[in-house]
């Protein structure tokens, strides 16, 4: 049942074995949305029963995603996106703790085309990460010729993951779900749900042009990539009763929702009208139970709440998600909404006259600037502790403080709109503007070649090269000597098994904002977070260094500061970057390249045959 209908299976014996097994052992809750494929009768119950002996408890999850162009009609007006599958969003991608997951991507659009598994460890699988020109160089245009498979296994995670294009700014509508349940016979560390939706935050462009070339503009430009028109939720508006999606509950049950944010530039408020959570994961990492009306959720984040549906009979109930924006004098207003249908009060016709009469409640939503709001959420969380699994390091190899901001470059090579004299927005991290190689990926050329000649250094800093008032803006912003950055291909070298300790320290150089900043190949804890400079002294008082969450993107607050601590212990190269699509391009990223380990579990193996080259 989690085999889609694109599948072109190399070997049915193993997607035998995974239905057989996804059959008999149901899932511990049913999702509501899931949509049960072929593949019943008798000779396959026979099978089943022959093959069950043999299993084990992993499966393999195979699926061929067909990149290419879809038109869609929203807000009144059809336009072509790149999409996989013909859906928007993509197809939910569902797997097991411990399963395999093999994906063939095959590139029927015009773009370059990479997919990254946001959230998923990678061990020992760097090569199928994703981001182009750092794990892979991407798949090119080419049809059915064109396609790589990305091959990984989901081992020691469970929740809510999802996927998304990695290059240009494709991931704006190439993106889905992507959900990690627990092993066969292992249980949630939370009450059964009876069932679960996944919602799909999104942004939506009312762009002619593809969205591929808003960005290319912005970039040729220096500014900012043009704004979003709406945000959606599961692909849908949601601005009128046509364009909005139902999500339905019945009275007295509890349900799992499973929320990404996938926009592309916003963090986000969600709430639903009558109705609290209780957070049990983020970032599919099993929290402390933390009760709340109001979830808050960065690009690049997930959140899984039970909400239980037990409010009054005979309303209707709005799910709203609306922009947080922590710079000085937001502007976005959009609000996506759905609408939340008892199945006692269940009509079609019903539910569209509650629409038009206007009696369906809405949430309160936060101001747009609600930073105190934002961060009660983000700094409530701790996680939570279980037998057998790992807790925080509490030696530390390495520490580095990274300064991290918009900053001032002069104008790149490729750059020709670029105004000479002023020079572009960009981003940096210690005052390294990060620059994505041409020619090869980072890790093709730290691993296939065995060299970084050429490709980047190993000289990525420690610390910032300049230490000043990072928050002040009155005394950081303008200062031309704080403003311009240097830009490169630099990345901090560690060795295997290390644990690392990183300070991020937002400055206000050009004011300061919260940037959610993510990193692959691992979780991190997040020790302590805050405003203002950070204090070593002060700061170290507040560390939590029992449950802190684990997460794999952190919103650092506006104009102040995180620690976070992981272990090194996958080899590969791994990029950190801000999830706000608009900042990647503009530097605000830099690499971790993780070395092999002595024995051979903890050795990256060679790149797979259909590597794409450059
Ligand atoms: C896909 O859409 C792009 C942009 O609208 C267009 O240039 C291209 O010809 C389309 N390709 C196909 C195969 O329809
Ligand atoms: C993934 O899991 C399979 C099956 O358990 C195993 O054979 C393979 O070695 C694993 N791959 C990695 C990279 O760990
Ligand atoms: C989207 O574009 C259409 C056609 O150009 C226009 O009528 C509509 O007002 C636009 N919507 C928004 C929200 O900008
Ligand atoms: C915000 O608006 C106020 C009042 O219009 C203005 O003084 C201030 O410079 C603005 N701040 C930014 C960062 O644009
Ligand atoms: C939030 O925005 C409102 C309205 O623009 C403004 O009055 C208020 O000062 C802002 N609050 C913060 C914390 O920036
Ligand atoms: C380039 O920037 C400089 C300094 O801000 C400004 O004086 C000049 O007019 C700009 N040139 C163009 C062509 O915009
Ligand atoms: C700019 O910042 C540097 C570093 O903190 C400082 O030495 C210098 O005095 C500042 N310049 C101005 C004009 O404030
Ligand atoms: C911020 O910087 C300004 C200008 O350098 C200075 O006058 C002010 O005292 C600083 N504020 C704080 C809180 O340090
Ligand atoms: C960053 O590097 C640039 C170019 O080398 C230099 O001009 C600038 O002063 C540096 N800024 C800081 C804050 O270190
Ligand atoms: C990794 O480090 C931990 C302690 O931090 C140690 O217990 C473990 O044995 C190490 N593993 C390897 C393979 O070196
Ligand atoms: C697509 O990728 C190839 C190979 O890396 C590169 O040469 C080309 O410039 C890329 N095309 C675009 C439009 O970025
Ligand atoms: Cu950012």
């Amino acid at each position: 049942m989690i085999i889609d209908r694109y599948i072109q299976s190399s070997d049915q014996l193993l997607v035998q074995v995974h239905i057989c097994m996804h059959a008999y052992m149901a899932p511990p809750i049913r999702p509501s949305s899931i949509s049960v494929g072929s593949g019943s009768g008798s000779i396959l119950v026979l099978l089943c029963l022959l093959l069950l002996q043999a299993v084990v408890d992993a499966a393999i999850v195979e699926h061929t995603f067909h990149v290419g162009n879809l038109t869609v009609e929203r807000l009144g007006q059809r336009q072509v996106i790149t999409a996989v599958n013909g859906q928007f969003p993509g197809p939910k991608v569902e797997a097991r703790d411990g399963d395999t997951i093999v994906v063939r991507v095959v590139n029927h659009s015009p773009y370059n085309i990479t997919i990254h598994w946001h959230g998923v460890l990678q061990r020992l699988s760097a090569w199928a990460d994703g981001p182009a020109m750092v794990t892979q160089c991407p798949v090119l245009p080419g049809g059915a010729a064109s396609s790589y498979t990305y091959r990984f296994n989901v081992t020691g995670q469970e929740g809510t993951l999802w996927w998304h294009a990695h290059v240009s700014f494709l991931r704006a509508t190439v993106y889905g779900a992507l959900l990690i349940r627990p092993r066969p016979g292992a249980r949630y560390p939370f009450p059964l749900p009876h069932a679960e939706h996944t919602l799909l935050l999104g942004e939506w462009w009312n762009a002619t042009a593809s969205l591929v070339d808003v960005e290319r503009q912005a970039f040729l430009t220096g500014g900012q990539p043009a704004n979003s028109v709406a945000l959606t939720i599961n692909g849908m508006p949601g601005v009128d009763a046509r364009q909005m999606n139902h999500l339905r509950v019945a009275r007295g049950n509890t349900y799992l929702l499973r929320l990404v944010n996938a926009a592309i530039n916003y963090q986000l408020f969600f709430k639903v009208a009558g109705h609290a959570f209780t957070v049990v994961a983020v970032d599919a990492s099993y929290t402390d139970p933390y009760h709340t009306d109001v979830i808050v959720i960065a690009p690049g984040q997930t959140v899984d709440a039970l909400m239980h549906a037990g409010a009054s009979p005979g309303r209707y109930y709005y799910v709203a998600a609306q922009v947080y924006q922590s710079v000085a004098n937001a502007t976005y207003t959009a609000i996506a909404r759905a609408l939340l249908r008892y199945d006692d009060d269940d009509d079609d016709d019903e539910a569209e006259k509650a629409e038009g009469a206007a009696i369906v409640l809405m949430p309160n939503m936060p101001a747009l600037n609600d930073s105190a709001t934002a961060q009660r959420f983000y700094g409530s969380l701790t996680g939570l502790l279980r037998d057998g699994k790992p807790t925080v390091p509490q030696r530390v190899d390495t520490r580095m403080l990274v300064t991290y901001g918009l900053a001032i470059a002069p104008c790149a090579p490729a750059q020709t709109l670029c105004n000479r004299t002023r020079g572009s927005l960009a981003a940096s991290m210690n005052n390294v503007s990060f620059q994505l190689p041409a020619s090869m990926s980072l890790l093709e050329a730290a691993r296939a070649r065995g060299s970084p000649g050429g490709v980047y250094t190993r000289d990525f800093p420690d610390r910032p090269p300049v230490m000043f008032d990072f928050t002040n803006a009155s005394a950081a912003n303008g200062n031309s000597s704080l403003m311009f950055t240097s830009r490169g291909t630099r990345v901090k070298a560690l060795r295997y098994n290390e644990t690392v300790e990183v300070v991020l320290q937002n400055t206000a150089v050009l004011g300061p904002e919260n940037h959610p900043l993510h990193l692959h190949g691992f979780n991190f804890y997040v020790l302590a977070q805050g405003t203002g400079n950070f204090r070593k002294r002060r700061a170290a008082r507040a560390y939590n260094l029992v449950n802190p969450q684990q997460r794999n993107t952190i919103a650092v607050p506006a104009g102040g500061w995180a620690v976070i601590r992981f272990t090194a212990d996958n080899p590969g190269v791994w990029l950190m970057h801000c999830h706000l699509e608009a900042h990647l391009p503009f530097g605000l990223a830099m690499a971790f390249e993780v070395a092999d380990g002595p024995t051979p579990d903890a050795i990256l193996p060679p790149p797979p045959p259909d590597y794409p080259p450059c």
